[in-house]
């Protein structure tokens, strides 16, 4: 869940800047429009500008704006960092219109697919085993995709002619509902699908049961 913890971090300190930059324009908008609105008698400034606050002002912004792009670019390597010492599980994760295809390669010498059509409420299951890095392969076979699983904090587009490559890890075992976050035709809104986390025993179990008949629906 290493993804959910960082998203957090990111997303609870930029929230911090953006209202602390928020409240401090109003209150000097509030003060200026207090302190300096025209009164009987009062003449408009004839300044044009002020160099030096202007200066200032420019600084403070290349600051904030410098440390969010390094701070977002660092978080971003954080999410994908893996630990060495976690086995590693590949997936190959395919969009199409309208759902998704699952693939587990290189088990005993089977390669385990799992696909579904998304009608009626037939969701396909990614099935990953818990402690490991699960190393995900995102393609699609049509149009752009996007593999968004909100309850995880994860989204990431999947291309045609083009493999994107994260990694994800889960502390626990569940399961969570994925959705497609790029609008991609007429039945987009129903190409859901569900990632469902077990222990490393129940996942051997499942690929050995799956090995055999390949291309069911799960
Ligand atoms: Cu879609």
């Amino acid at each position: 869940m290493n993804q959910r913890h960082v998203f957090g971090e990111v997303f609870t300190l930029e929230t911090a800047i953006a209202s602390f930059v928020f409240v401090t324009i109003l209150v000097l908008l509030i003060v200026a429009l207090v302190r300096r609105r025209a009164r009987p008698g009062t003449q408009p400034s004839q300044r044009t500008e002020r160099t030096h606050l202007e200066s200032y002002y420019l600084a403070a912004l290349a600051v904030v704006a410098t440390f969010l792009v390094v701070y977002t670019a660092y978080a971003n390597h954080r999410q994908q960092q893996t630990d060495q010492h976690r086995p590693t599980t590949n997936v190959d994760v395919t969009g199409f219109q309208w759902c998704w295809q699952f693939g587990y390669p290189g088990t005993a010498g089977q390669k385990v697919s799992v696909s579904g059509n998304c009608r009626n409420g037939q969701f396909p299951t990614l099935v990953v085993p818990t402690g490991h890095n699960i190393k995900v392969r995102l393609t699609s076979r049509d149009v752009i995709h996007s593999m968004w699983i909100p309850a995880l904090r994860y989204k990431m587009d999947a291309f045609p002619n083009r493999k994107n490559t994260f990694t994800m890890t889960f502390d626990h075992e569940g399961r969570w509902r994925g959705r497609c976050a790029e609008f991609c035709g007429l039945r987009h809104r129903t190409m859901d699908f569900w990632v469902k986390a077990v222990s490393p025993d129940e996942y051997q179990r499942w690929l050995t049961s799956h090995a055999a008949g390949s291309g069911a629906a799960a």
